[in-house]
């Protein structure tokens, strides 16, 4: 019999799918859950058939450099592979693999609940009930702004851009989009959707703006100082994508200083650091990069993984392929 690949899982990964992976595979699993870190990593890479990832572990040259001949697929547990030097793995004919679709919807919910979360104040409310802090009903009181109406202005109509821009349809908000290419008009006509070529001229047009573009050189940065001064003064932003594509300094600065509205973010650019000075202002709500975080997504991301390794393993193309392109 042909001995079983060695699959290194680096996180704790849903009990049922760590079952399923030890009994396919020769599985070395973390039990920690934190973080393995550059030298774990490196460790893990000579030895490793397999290397299962998460958006915690930074396979950067430096890693890759310390691969075996052996190490024929990293098979990322997550949609995003930003963390992931694809050059790198390219050079060494290392196959990467991700999850995709699984976790579309459950991160639009995520995207919409942020959104109706920042213009109606939901966090900052409920703050203040809970230091006691709320004297009783006013008029006045704890004003956000309506969402109906608005224009929604999403950055990047892949999977999650759609699936949010369904939602807010639904929530009586107008489509706007920005991407690469136009969508071809069989997906764009029922979204109603407008599109627009120029980013800067979205931006100055929209009152919420979603970030749902993947993190690479093109996007490191996209929502710059610069382009950040084009939002109108009580626009937000909602950024459940990377925190690398929004220059978050300049972003606080604004929120700061009453140039934009609030913000609604899930993801940061040096995660699981935060600017200090974000986490002061009340027109910021802020979550530990949840978009995903449901016990389905997750049981789902880790079937996908198992199905993209096994694939592979039998000497076939494994279905969600992010290299070779
Ligand atoms: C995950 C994500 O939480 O899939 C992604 O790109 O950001 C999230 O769904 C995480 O990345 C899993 O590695």
């Amino acid at each position: 019999v042909k001995p079983k690949p060695v699959v290194v899982v680096t996180r704790k990964l849903p009990e049922q799918i760590e079952t399923r992976m030890m009994e396919l595979f020769d599985t070395r699993l973390n039990h920690d859950d934190v973080a393995m870190g550059q030298d774990k990593l490196i460790e893990a890479v000579k030895t490793a058939h397999v290397l299962v990832p998460t958006v915690t572990d930074r396979i950067d040259a430096g890693v890759l450099a310390h691969a075996g001949p052996q190490l024929r697929l990293i098979a990322n547990f997550g949609n995003g592979t930003d963390h992931i030097d694809l050059a790198s793995a390219r050079q060494r004919g290392i196959t990467v693999t991700n999850t995709p679709d699984v976790l579309t919807e459950d991160t639009a919910d995520m995207t919409m609940a942020l959104l109706l979360a920042v213009a109606r104040r939901v966090t900052e409310g409920e703050r203040m009930v809970r230091k006691g802090e709320w004297n009783g009903w006013s008029p006045t009181h704890m004003l956000g702004r309506r969402i109906w109406g608005k224009r929604l202005g999403i950055i990047g109509m892949g999977r999650i851009g759609r699936a949010l821009a369904r939602r807010a349809r639904g929530f009586g908000l107008s489509i706007h989009y920005h991407n690469r290419n136009r969508l071809h008009a069989d997906i764009e006509a029922p979204l109603e959707a407008t599109y627009w070529e120029s980013l800067d001229q979205m931006l100055a047009r929209v009152d919420i703006v979603s970030v749902n573009c993947p993190h690479t050189p093109a996007t490191y940065h996209l929502l710059s100082a610069r382009r950040l001064k084009l939002l109108k003064k009580d626009a937000y932003i909602v950024n459940t994508a990377r925190g690398e594509v929004i220059d978050e300094a300049a972003l606080t600065r604004m929120l700061r200083d009453g140039q934009i509205a609030g913000a609604a973010l899930d993801v940061f650019e040096h995660e699981p650091a935060i600017n200090p000075k974000l986490v002061e202002l009340e027109n910021a709500v802020l979550l530990p990069h949840m978009g995903s975080a449901t016990l389905e997504s997750r049981i789902d991301m880790g079937e996908k993984v198992l199905i993209n390794i096994k694939t592979f393993i039998d000497g076939h193309t494994p279905p969600d392929r992010v290299l070779p392109f």
